[in-house]
């Protein structure tokens, strides 16, 4: 039995507790920890054990292996998993992506010794190629009409080419620098992957609505990770086109400063546009820009 006062029961029974499958140790187990925990999320063990449990949110963390991940979560064994969507593909379970992560991003591509000559995916005919993801690439052989051979192996594929055991690879590419360095030229991307969070159909209510909080926190840190706050002073026979060009999340902010003419201007601009943006500000004639980091966004 446990003990606990009475606004902490909800907190402290696992019977409730919204369940993730985390990678134990690997390319996406940081990140995922982060997430969580700048979703004000505190985990007690961190990844050091198998099972995890906030005490401060109906939320535990099962470490595996990110092969694993979809399984675990088609069979109910965890109620949510972070995982790469690459891994979801690969496993074809019938699980929804509840959201995209934005990180871990990579693509799977099809990559063939550099001197040989790719005329297309008809090139690929007659072939054998190895991978650790068959199903992924025999649904793009099926689809293109390509007869090739699968070969699968589990590991350090890029080296097959290199030493007879395959004419082409189908893998895992981030910055090419593995292809390059076996010899290798990328010839056909198959699929774009991120990490995402994926979850069955047919959560219980109640853990819907823990999910459902868990997003709403989530999504707050990825979009504040996404924006800047800024703020400047304008001059304000400037102001109107100061304004126009500031999109900001409604309108922006105006303040009269002390200094006769002048005004404050506050807003939020995305990263992408940021710089763009500021060039654009300064030619108008804006002075003082400040621009801070924005610890959560709720909108
Ligand atoms: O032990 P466990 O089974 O949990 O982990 P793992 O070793 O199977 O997976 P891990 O941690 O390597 O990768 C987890 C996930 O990260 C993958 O499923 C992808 O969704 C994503 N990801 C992102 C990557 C990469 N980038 C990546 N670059 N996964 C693997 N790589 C490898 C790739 O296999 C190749 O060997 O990196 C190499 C290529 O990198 P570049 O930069 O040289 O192109
Ligand atoms: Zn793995």
């Amino acid at each position: 039995m446990r003990f606990a006062g009475s606004a902490n029961l909800f907190f402290c029974s696992d019977m409730e507790k919204l369940s993730v499958g985390i990678q134990k140790s690997g390319r996406l187990s940081e990140k995922s920890l982060d997430l969580l925990k700048e979703s004000g999320i505190v985990l007690a063990n961190g990844s050091r054990k198998l099972l995890s449990s906030s005490q401060n949110f109906p939320l535990k963390a099962v470490f595996l292996r990110d092969d694993d991940i979809p399984q675990y979560v088609y069979d109910s064994v965890t109620d949510i998993g972070i995982v790469g969507e690459n891994e979801v593909l690969e496993k074809g379970h019938d699980l929804e992506i509840v959201e995209r992560l934005g990180f871990a991003r990579c693509r799977m591509s099809i990559a063939i010794p550099r001197d040989i000559e790719y005329k297309g995916a008809e090139s690929l005919d007659g072939k054998k190629i190895a991978t650790s993801y068959p199903n992924i690439l025999g649904t793009f052989l099926a689809e293109n009409h390509i007869d090739a051979e699968i070969h699968v192996i589990s590991g350090s594929v890029e080296i097959a080419p290199g030493i007879g055991l395959a004419d082409a690879i189908f893998d895992i590419v981030s910055t090419g620098s593995t292809l390059v360095s076996n010899g290798l030229k990328e010839v056909e991307v198959i699929l774009e992957s991120e990490a995402v969070l994926v979850a069955k159909a047919g959560l219980s209510p109640s853990k819907q609505e823990i999910l459902d909080k868990l997003l709403f926190r989530t999504r707050a840190v990825r979009k504040s990770r996404d924006n800047k706050y800024i703020l400047l002073n304008a001059p304000n026979d400037k102001l109107d086109e100061i304004i126009g060009v500031i999109p900001g999340m409604k309108s922006p902010t105006v303040m009269p400063l002390a200094e006769e003419g002048w005004s404050s201007v506050h807003s939020v601009l995305n990263e992408n546009e940021f710089w763009e943006i500021i060039d654009r500000l300064r030619d108008l004639g804006a002075q003082g820009i400040l621009v801070i980091p924005i610890e959560k966004m709720i909108t």
